[in-house]
C-alpha cells in the first residue's frame, strides 16, 4: 500500500481510499501547493499577504494554514475526466471526483515533483505537478496510454476549478488568443485604501493549454449541469458547450478528442495560476508551456529543493527512519527556514525556530535572520510577537495577542548556530534598531531580552504569562497582569544559561561580567521554581491570576504538562531525583503509541482561568495532542541527560509507519512530521494518532538536532566537533556521513567492550572525543566504539 522507491527520494501510496487525506507538498519562495492523493489541492501564492487563485465555490474565510483540513466533493483541486467514446464509460484520475474503483493507482511523492499514474478501462493516465522555481504557477504534464493494444477513442477532460473569486466581479472566458481558460475578477474591498492596496493583485487565474483542445466550459454550473460531480452533464453530451461565465462561477474544463492506436500514447502540458493580465498571462505561456521549458524548470526546481540536502546522513538498523532523516527531514527544515511558511509576519518564535533549522543547512540564513529579528525588538528589552518580513506587512492573528515567551528563544536558536558555526563575531555585530534607529550590538540586545525576562516576573521570581506562552491559546491564565507560567519560567532559566555560556564563550571582559549576572539570574528562577511549582512529582504548568496552581496532582484534567518538565530538565531546575519522578509520571500519563501527549488528561470544558485552549476538541491540537513540536523539546532534553533509549522511543514515534496498521490510523504519508497527531488516546482511541496533516510546525529544526546532535552525537563544540552517540540499546552499530563546517566526516559507530565512548582516526584514539583543526574541504573517517 505504501512504499519507499526510487532509493527514498520517493513515496509511492498505492491505495485512492486507504489514507484519502494524504498528501505531499511543493513550495516556492512565492507560493505552496499541498495535494491529496485523491486530487484535492489547497494552494497560496504571495501578494504579498497569501492568497488563493483556486478557491471553494462559496465565500472562504481568511485564515492561516488549518490542521486537519476538511476536503469535500467541490473542494479545489486538479482532476481529469476520461471517457471512452465507443463505450460511454467514465473515470477520473487522481480519484475524484467519479470516484470509480480504478485497476492500479500510484500517488508517488517526490521532493521536487507529484505524480500519478492510474489505469482503468484499458488507459493509463500519468499526471506529474512541478512548479517552477521562481514564478507562482503549477506545471501539470498528463500522458494518456492504450493498454488494451486495440484503437482508442477517448475524450480527455482536464477540470480545474476555480470557484467563487469574488461577490463584487467574477467572469470566465475561454481566450482562443492566450490558447486557454481565463476567469477574472476583482478582490473584494469597501475601502478607499484598499483599492490602492489591492489594485496590482493577480486577480485572474487562467488555466492554458499547450494543444489547443475542441471545446470547453468556463462556468461551473454549465459543465456540471444536472448530473453534478460524478457525471457532469456536459461529459455526457458529445461535445462541451463552450459556455462563458458573466458573475458566474467560473471554472476551467476543456476537451481534447483522442484517437490512439493500440498502445500508443499522447501527452498534453498545461499551465495553472494567478496573473495580472492577459499581457503576464501570454508571458507565463512563451517561459513555460513546452516541453523543453518544462523540463527546464524540472531541472532548475530540483536544484532548487537540492539546495536543502542537509548535513546528516545515516545508515541505521531502521531502513524507514533513514529515509525520513536522509531524504525528507532536511527538506521540511528548509522549508520553513527558505520561506518561512509564507507568511509575512511569522511569530517570532517561529521564525527563530526556524531559522535555527537552517543552522544545519545554510547558516548564512539564519544568521541574516537573527540580526532581522533583532532590528525589530522593542525599547525595553522584549521581543515583538511576530517579525515582520515585508514592506507594509502587519501582525495578524495570533501576533495581536500579547506573549512573553519571545525573549527565549534567542539564546536557544543562537546556540545552535554558534555550535555549527563557531562565529562568535556575530555578537560583536551592530544591529540598528527599525523604529529607534539605535545601534546595539547583537550581545548588548540578547542582554537587555535577558533582562527583560528578569524583570518580566512577579515577586515570587515567576514568569508572568500575560496572554500566552509558547502555548498561544493558554489566553487567560494571566489577562489580568498577575497569572504565570511554570514553562516560562524554568524555560527563562535555560535562556539565561545558555546565554551566559556564549558569553563566558566569547570571552571579552564585559560579556563575562553578564555571564556571572545571568547565571545568578537563572539561580534565583529556578529556586522560585522549585518553591512554588514543584508538585511533588513534577512542575505545574502555571499559576493563575487568582492564585490558583494548575497542571498539578490534584488537577482532574490537565494534570501534568510536558513543558515544564523538558525545560526544567533542560534549564537546571530540575535535581537528579526530581528528573527521575518527572520521566517516570511523564511516561505514565502521557505515553500513546503515537508519541508523548502534551499533556493530560485533555480538558473536556473550558476552563476560563486558563483558557482557549480548553476549549479546543479533547486531544486535538494544544488540547492534549501528541503536539510534536511539545515532543521534540522533551525528546531534546532527553538527550542532555543521557536518556537516549527514552529520547529515540519518542523521536521514531514522531514518524508515521512503518507498519501498516499504524500508516492506517496516522493517515499521512512519511514525508514530513504534523504538527500534530491527535492525543486523548484513553478518551478517544478510534481517532488516537490522526495526523492533522499541517506541515507548518516548528518541530522539524528540534527533530533534526535531535539526530544530528542527540542519536549520532556530533554537535560543534568551539572549535571541534564533539563525538558522543547516543544510539538506542537495540541498535549495535549505525554508519553517519556528516558535512561540518565544510568538511566531511565519515563516521563508523559500532558497540565494542569498552567502558566509555572511543574515537578513532587513523589508528589514533583521540583523547577526548573531540576532533579539531577542521578545514573546509577535509574529510575524516572516524570509527567510533560505544559501550554494549
Ligand atoms: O500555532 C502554533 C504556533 O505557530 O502553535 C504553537 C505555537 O508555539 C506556535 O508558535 C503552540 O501553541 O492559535 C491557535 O490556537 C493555533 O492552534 C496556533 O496556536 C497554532 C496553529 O496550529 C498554527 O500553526
Amino acid at each position: 500500500m505504501l512504499r519507499p522507491t526510487h532509493d527514498g527520494n520517493r513515496y509511492e501510496l498505492t491505495s485512492p481510499t486507504a489514507m484519502p487525506r494524504a498528501a505531499g507538498f511543493l513550495w516556492n519562495r512565492r507560493m505552496m501547493i499541498q495535494v491529496t492523493c485523491r486530487g484535492y489541492a489547497t494552494a497560496q501564492f504571495m501578494q504579498p499577504e497569501p492568497a488563493k487563485y483556486a478557491h471553494a465555490p462559496n465565500l472562504e474565510a481568511r485564515t492561516f494554514m488549518q490542521p486537519e483540513q476538511n476536503y469535500y466533493a467541490h473542494h479545489p483541486g486538479r482532476f481529469f475526466y476520461i471517457k471512452d467514446e465507443d463505450s460511454g464509460q467514465l473515470f477520473s484520475a487522481p480519484y475524484e471526483p467519479v470516484r470509480a474503483p480504478v485497476d492500479a493507482f500510484a500517488f508517488s511523492v517526490g521532493k521536487s515533483d507529484i505524480a500519478w499514474t492510474v489505469e482503468h478501462l484499458g488507459v493509463r493516465v500519468e499526471l506529474t505537478l512541478s512548479l517552477p522555481t521562481d514564478d507562482v504557477a503549477e506545471l501539470w504534464s498528463l500522458r494518456v496510454t492504450d493498454l488494451s493494444g486495440r484503437p482508442r477513442r477517448l475524450s480527455v477532460y482536464p477540470y480545474f476549478p476555480i470557484g467563487y473569486m469574488s461577490w463584487m466581479n467574477q467572469s470566465a472566458e475561454y481566450r482562443a488568443d492566450l490558447g486557454g481558460v481565463v476567469a477574472s475578477s476583482i478582490a473584494p474591498y469597501q475601502k478607499v485604501a484598499d483599492y490602492f492596496k489591492q489594485k496590482d493583485f493577480k486577480d485572474k487565474t487562467y488555466f492554458l493549454c499547450e494543444e489547443a483542445p475542441q471545446a470547453w466550459e468556463a462556468q461551473q454550473h454549465a459543465f456540471e449541469g444536472e448530473g453534478g460531480l460524478h457525471h457532469p452533464s456536459s461529459i455526457q453530451a458529445e461535445q462541451l458547450s463552450n459556455s462563458d461565465a458573466r458573475y458566474e462561477t467560473p471554472t476551467a474544463a476543456v476537451q481534447y478528442r483522442l484517437a490512439l492506436a493500440g498502445n500508443a500514447s499522447h501527452e498534453y502540458r498545461f499551465l495553472f495560476g494567478p496573473a495580472f493580465d492577459d499581457a503576464e498571462i501570454a508571458a507565463m505561456r512563451a517561459r513555460y508551456l513546452s516541453t523543453a521549458a518544462f523540463d527546464a524548470a524540472r531541472r532548475d526546481y530540483a536544484a532548487y529543493i537540492a539546495e536543502g540536502r542537509g548535513c546528516l546522513h545515516i545508515e541505521t538498523p531502521d531502513p524507514e527512519l533513514d529515509n525520513f532523516v536522509n531524504h525528507w527531514l532536511p527538506r521540511q527544515v528548509f522549508y520553513h527556514g527558505d520561506v518561512n511558511r509564507l507568511s509575512t509576519d511569522p511569530q517570532t518564535r517561529n521564525y527563530l525556530q526556524d531559522n535555527m533549522g537552517m543552522s544545519f543547512i545554510r547558516p548564512g540564513v539564519m544568521r541574516a535572520a537573527f540580526l532581522h529579528a533583532l532590528s525589530q525588538q522593542e525599547a525595553s528589552g522584549a521581543m515583538p510577537d511576530g517579525i515582520l518580513l515585508a514592506e507594509g506587512a502587519e501582525l495578524k492573528y495570533i501576533n495581536q495577542v500579547p506573549h512573553t515567551d519571545h525573549c527565549v528563544w534567542l539564546p536557544v536558536a543562537l546556540k545552535v548556530y554558534l555550535d555549527e558555526t563557531n562565529d562568535y563575531a556575530i555578537l560583536d555585530e551592530e544591529v540598528i534598531g527599525h523604529e529607534s534607529g539605535i545601534a546595539l550590538t547583537v550581545s548588548e540586545r540578547v542582554s537587555s531580552a535577558m533582562d527583560w525576562l528578569l524583570q518580566a516576573r512577579d515577586q515570587r521570581g515567576l514568569s508572568y504569562i500575560a496572554q500566552g506562552d509558547w502555548c498561544d491559546p493558554m489566553n487567560m491564565v494571566g489577562y489580568k497582569g498577575r497569572g504565570v507560567s511554570g514553562w516560562l519560567t524554568v524555560a527563562t532559566a535555560y535562556a539565561l544559561n545558555l546565554w551566559a555560556d556564549i558569553c563566558d564563550r566569547h570571552g571579552a571582559a564585559a560579556l563575562t561580567e553578564s555571564a556571572k549576572h545571568f547565571r545568578a539570574g537563572a539561580v534565583a528562577v529556578n529556586c522560585a521554581a522549585n518553591e512554588h511549582l514543584w508538585d511533588g512529582d513534577w512542575y505545574a504548568r502555571g499559576i493563575t491570576d487568582e492564585n490558583v496552581a494548575f497542571g498539578i496532582s490534584k488537577d482532574v484534567e490537565g494534570r501534568i504538562w510536558l513543558n515544564p518538565q523538558a525545560w526544567a530538565i533542560l534549564g537546571g531546575a530540575a535535581g537528579d531525583a526530581q528528573r527521575a519522578a518527572m520521566l517516570e509520571q511523564v511516561e505514565q500519563q502521557l505515553a500513546t503509541p503515537y508519541g508523548v501527549a502534551m499533556f493530560a488528561p485533555p480538558y473536556s470544558a473550558m476552563r476560563d482561568d486558563v483558557g482557549r485552549v480548553t476549549q479546543k476538541h479533547p486531544g486535538s491540537a494544544e488540547n492534549g495532542a501528541v503536539y510534536n513540536h511539545a515532543a521534540a523539546f522533551y525528546i531534546y532534553s532527553l538527550y542532555t541527560i543521557g536518556e537516549g533509549d527514552r529520547a529515540y522511543k519518542l523521536l521514531r514515534q514522531m514518524l508515521p509507519g512503518p507498519d501498516e496498521n499504524d500508516y492506517l490510523q496516522r493517515g499521512q504519508l512519511p514525508v514530513f512530521i504534523p504538527n500534530y497527531y491527535r492525543g486523548a488516546w484513553h478518551q478517544y482511541p478510534r481517532t488516537a494518532g490522526r495526523s492533522s496533516q499541517l506541515f507548518n510546525t516548528g518541530t522539524v529544526s528540534w527533530a533534526y538536532r535531535c539526530f544530528i546532535e542527540g542519536l549520532c552525537g556530533l554537535r560543534g563544540d568551539g572549535d571541534a566537533l564533539r563525538i558522543a552517540p547516543q544510539l538506542p540499546k537495540k541498535w549495535d552499530r549505525i554508519k553517519v556521513t556528516r558535512t561540518f563546517r565544510g568538511a566531511t566526516f565519515k563516521l563508523s559507530i559500532q558497540r565494542a567492550d569498552v567502558g566509555e565512548t572511543q574515537v578513532w582516526s587513523e589508528g589514533k584514539r583521540l583523547t577526548d572525543c573531540r576532533v579539531t583543526g577542521i578545514v573546509a574541504g577535509g574529510a575524516h573517517a572516524l570509527d567510533v566504539l560505544i559501550p554494549r
